[in-house]
């Protein structure tokens, strides 16, 4: 890929110079100028494309897995989403991966833990649980819950519940892709419970008031808080609104984070919930990062590059890193709200965060299709 550009490559291919890159290739080598300009873009230029997964269509496909294969079988029961230019990594976008994951009552999956982070967003049913490092939680619809880097987890349904269905979130792609992946099976294959039901929540959950003997004795990585329900984090957000402006490029984003820090909820993810007011449309921008969304709540759509995706409750979508996006509620009496988790602790770890706005056309977009 040559390109007309001071300081860029532009080597013209000769006799002589493709005999000497056979000549290179022989010893599993090479000659960087045929490569540079594409292996060092100008920007990032993410081979993930924006996918939304419709609920709808995925649904009785989802419905069908369990008469299909059993958790004990499959270890984890998931119809996984797959960008179409990363198939080899499973990845739904940049170096994160999704998938949604059906139970029975009564069926659980085994005990395991990996180098992986997870996270889950309920979707649907009740009597859901996790247990995470003894820790048994329950579950019910537009919940949040941590599964971090290391800890034993385990999922399942109650006998007297229904049907449980929840969206998975890993960072597998990036373990993989940093060589950095472990993996193991409980012994027992399922964990006892050490401590009591929903005890990080009942811990940490007072926002400003927080136990000091637990605190300062929190080492670990990760929220010691594991499960973030729905009913306070919609609370939260109407407060927010009736408050502030917010963003006029997310409106009203909050993030969930590790009570302990204020920082990110584990090392390699966070996660936010925004909430959109009746007929917003917000403006255009673009950062680094790799974004998975589900509609928590409401009906619109998002424009990412110039294409429009409409999505409504428990639609699925993925923006890639630097591409340009907005969103529209498109309801004028009910707020909409998006639930994301991304790679953001990973961009500012490594101080890669970038941002930028969009400033042509008023902020917004011309929409292609
Ligand atoms: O529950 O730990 O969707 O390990 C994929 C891999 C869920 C899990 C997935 C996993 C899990």
């Amino acid at each position: 890929m040559r390109e007309d550009s001071p300081g860029r490559a532009n080597v013209a291919d000769t006799p002589e110079l493709e005999a000497y890159y056979k000549e290179l290739e022989k010893l599993e080598a090479g000659a960087l100028w045929t490569v540079a300009n594409a292996i060092e873009p100008w920007y990032p230029q993410p081979e993930s494309v924006p996918v939304l997964w419709k609920y709808d269509e995925l649904r009785p496909l989802v419905g069908k897995a369990p008469d299909l294969v059993r958790p004990e079988d499959a270890g984890r029961r998931v119809v996984m989403l797959v960008n179409p230019n990363r198939k080899h990594l499973s990845a739904a976008v940049g170096l994160l991966y999704t998938g949604i994951q059906i139970m029975n009552p009564g069926e659980r999956a085994s005990a395991h833990k990996h180098a992986a982070s997870a996270l889950r967003f309920i979707m649907e049913g009740s009597g859901a649980y996790t247990i995470v490092d003894g820790e048994k939680m329950t579950l019910g619809a537009r919940d949040f819950v941590l599964t971090p880097v290391g800890t034993w987890h385990e999922h399942g349904v109650d006998e007297d519940g229904a049907q449980c269905v929840w969206q998975d979130g890993l960072d597998i792609p990036l373990m993989n892709t940093l060589d950095a992946n472990f993996y193991a099976v409980h012994e027992n294959l399922h964990q006892d419970q050490t401590v009591p039901i929903n005890s990080s929540y009942a811990a940490y959950s007072g926002g400003w008031i927080q136990p000091a003997f637990l605190r300062q004795n929190w080492k670990k990585p990760y929220s010691p808080m594991l499960k973030y329900p729905w009913e306070p984090t919609y609370e939260a957000l109407l407060k927010a609104e009736k408050l502030h402006e917010g963003s006029p490029y997310d409106g009203i984003l909050m993030e969930y984070v590790n009570p302990v820090t204020g920082g990110p909820v584990m090392p390699t993810m966070g996660a936010s919930m925004q909430l959109l007011r009746p007929g917003q449309r917000t403006k255009a921008h673009r950062h680094t990062g790799s974004f998975v969304y589900q509609v928590a709540k409401g009906q619109g759509y998002s424009v990412i590059n110039g294409k429009r995706f409409d999505w409504k409750e428990k639609d699925i979508f993925v923006i890639p890193s630097w591409a340009i996006h907005e969103h529209a509620n498109l309801s004028e009496s009910d707020d909409a709200c998006l639930f994301t988790f991304n790679d953001l602790p990973v961009m500012r770890g490594l101080s890669l965060y970038v941002e930028e706005a969009y400033t042509e056309n008023d902020g917004h977009q011309v929409i292609e299709n």
